[in-house]
C-alpha cells in the first residue's frame, strides 16, 4: 500500500509539473529574441545577450518541469528559432546555424550564400517539406528582405527592396506551401506573401515595431509589438490589445496546447506567458 502511495505521489507531483511550466515567468535571460516548443515540450530560448558582441548569445534550454539549461553557446546574436526534425536552426546575426540535439552546432548557411549580405537576420520559420525561411529586416527602416532556404541549403529570393511595401520584415508565420505572413518591423503591417510570385496582401496595420507572429489551428492570428510593447490580436481586420505594457516583446509563439502564448520581453530578460481562450 505504502508503495502504491509513492507511486500516486509520484504521478501527482509529475502532472502538476508539467501543468505549471506556464504559471510563472522566467527570469535572469540574457535579451531574450525568441522561443519555441519541441514536440517533447522542452522550449528554446535564444538570447542575443550584447548586440553586435559576437560569440555570447546561446540557446537555451527550459524543460517542461521547468529545469534550465544553456543548450547551445558560442553564437553571435541568434534571434529566429525553426525546427526540423531533431534539429534546431537559428537566425544568427548574418548567417543560419544548425543546431544538433547534442548541443554542438555549425553555420548551415554562411552569410556570403545569400544573394544580398545580410545586415539583421530576424526571424525563421520552416514548412512541412523542410524548408527554411528567413527574414533579413535590413538597416530596420528601408529594404530588407525574405529568402527562402531549402533541404540543401539553397537560397532563393521571395520579396526584396524592389517592393515598396519591405521596409523592414521581421515576423514570419508559414500558413501552407503557398502562403507565407510577415509583419514588417517599420510601418506596423500585416502582409500574406505569396510565395510562388512574391505578391503582398495587406492583411491589416497598425502592429507598431511588429515582430512574432502566432496562428492557432482555428485561425487566430496574433502579433507583437516590440517598440510599442502590446500583444495584438487580429479581430475582424483591426489588431486588438490582449496585453500591453511589456518591455520590448520580441518573436512570440504558441505553447502546443495552443492555451498560451509564449513571450520572450528582451529588455525585461523573461519569458511570460499569456493564456488564451
Ligand atoms: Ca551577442
Ligand atoms: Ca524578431
Amino acid at each position: 500500500m505504502k508503495k502504491i502511495m509513492i507511486v500516486f505521489a509520484m504521478l501527482y507531483t509529475g502532472c502538476i509539473h508539467a501543468s505549471t511550466l506556464f504559471s510563472e515567468r522566467i527570469t535572469s535571460l540574457l535579451t531574450p529574441e525568441s522561443v519555441i516548443q519541441a514536440k517533447n515540450g522542452d522550449l528554446y530560448v535564444s538570447e542575443i545577450n550584447g548586440f553586435n558582441q559576437d560569440s555570447d548569445g546561446q540557446i537555451r534550454k527550459i524543460t517542461h518541469n521547468g529545469e534550465t539549461t544553456i543548450f547551445a553557446k558560442g553564437m553571435d546574436d541568434p534571434k529566429g528559432l525553426a525546427i526540423i526534425g531533431d534539429n534546431v536552426y537559428v537566425a544568427d546575426k548574418n548567417r543560419v546555424l544548425m543546431v544538433m540535439p547534442n548541443g554542438h552546432w555549425h553555420i548551415f548557411v554562411a552569410a556570403d550564400a545569400f544573394p544580398q549580405t545580410p545586415q539583421f537576420l530576424n526571424d525563421l520559420a520552416a514548412d512541412n517539406q523542410g524548408n527554411l525561411y528567413v527574414s533579413d529586416s535590413g538597416d530596420l527602416s528601408t529594404g530588407g528582405a525574405i529568402y527562402k532556404i531549402n533541404p540543401q541549403g539553397r537560397i532563393t529570393t521571395i520579396v526584396d527592396r524592389n517592393k515598396p511595401e519591405v521596409l523592414a520584415p521581421n515576423g514570419l508565420f508559414v500558413e501552407d506551401e503557398h502562403h507565407l505572413l510577415t509583419v514588417d518591423f517599420a510601418s506596423g503591417m500585416l502582409y500574406r506573401v505569396n510565395l510562388d510570385n512574391g505578391d503582398l496582401v495587406k492583411l491589416a496595420e497598425g502592429f507598431g515595431g511588429g515582430d512574432g507572429i502566432v496562428k492557432t489551428k482555428s485561425g487566430q492570428i496574433y502579433v507583437s509589438d516590440w517598440k510599442g510593447g502590446s500583444i495584438y490580436h487580429l479581430d475582424a481586420g483591426q489588431a486588438r490589445p490582449i496585453k500591453s505594457h511589456f518591455n520590448s516583446p520580441a518573436d512570440i509563439a504558441l505553447s502546443h496546447d495552443e492555451k498560451y502564448i509564449l513571450v520572450p520581453v528582451m529588455k525585461a530578460g523573461t519569458l511570460e506567458f499569456i493564456e488564451i481562450d
